[in-house]
């Protein structure tokens, strides 16, 4: 496809510096032997770890991107608590995840919310990942194209067709997330399928083409090989089991 797999550990709210530093060192020293080149990987620590990460993957010249779990939209102000795109730019992150599905649930962002960041991160010059996907009640009434035709357009519709197509999605069906519930690679499938056709409505198909779609949701070992492998699956957002240096390193491993 031409599209570089990208692997993502989304460690949420979980680990001090000092524990992030340790974690990155031994997942590093646990893939030395490994070819990871087909696969870039991205890390995204809580923000107290970013500069920490920052100066050792530099220092010590590993292969990892730094990546952010949030930003907020605004460049600079009195918004107490929030940190800006142009801050994590500074630090050489070139990832942020943007409307993951607890932020959505438990912070109230709205989709205009989501937007707006993901024009915040753009204009920074980092790739937005966009969390899409569908609850497990929406799912039940029969919603699913439509939450995720509604989310990738609300987060997207006002980008040029250039930056759009440097977005990174990851389809995260709310139903699999840290439940043990992995979806199948069909469902992965039909929900990558489901953004590409959007992203090909709104952008046409050179954009939806090189766009890179991420499973996320309970990714194990086990389950890692099987949704790499899925059509239109470009890789994979990992929580629970990034926390793990080997386990990361297995999933990477492939
Ligand atoms: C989904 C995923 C990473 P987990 O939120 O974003 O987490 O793998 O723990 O389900």
């Amino acid at each position: 496809t031409g599209r570089y797999r990208l692997i993502s550990g989304n460690w949420k709210m979980n680990l001090n510096h000092l524990e992030a530093i340790q974690l990155v060192q031994k997942l590093y020293f646990g893939l030395r032997d490994v070819d990871y080149s087909f696969s870039e990987i991205s890390i995204h620590p809580p923000a107290t770890s970013i500069r920490p990460l920052q100066l050792l993957i530099e220092s010590d010249k590993m292969r990892f991107s730094l990546g952010a779990q949030n930003c907020f939209y605004e460049p600079s102000g009195a918004y107490t608590g929030e940190i800006s795109a142009s801050m994590l730019s500074k630090l050489n992150v070139k990832y942020v995840i943007v409307g993951h599905s607890e932020r959505r649930r438990i912070f109230g962002e709205t989709d205009e919310v989501v937007a707006a960041k993901v024009q915040s991160v753009f204009s920074e010059a980092m790739t937005p990942i966009l969390c899409v996907g569908e609850t497990a009640q929406e799912r039940q009434d029969g919603l699913t194209d439509e939450v995720i035709t509604r989310q990738v357009r609300g987060a997207m519709a006002e980008l040029t067709g250039e930056l759009a197509s440097k977005i990174v999605v990851a389809y995260e069906p709310v139903w699999a997330i840290g439940t043990g519930a992995v979806a199948t690679s069909d469902d992965a499938a039909s929900g990558a399928q489901l953004i590409r056709q959007e992203i090909n409505t709104l952008f046409g198909q050179g954009v939806s083409n090189s766009v890179r779609i991420q499973y996320g949701g309970s990714v194990t070992p086990v389950s890692a090989p099987e949704l790499l492998a899925t059509e239109g699956v470009d890789g994979l957002l990992v929580g629970g089991a990034s926390l793990d240096a080997e386990t990361f390193a297995r999933i990477i491993r492939g």
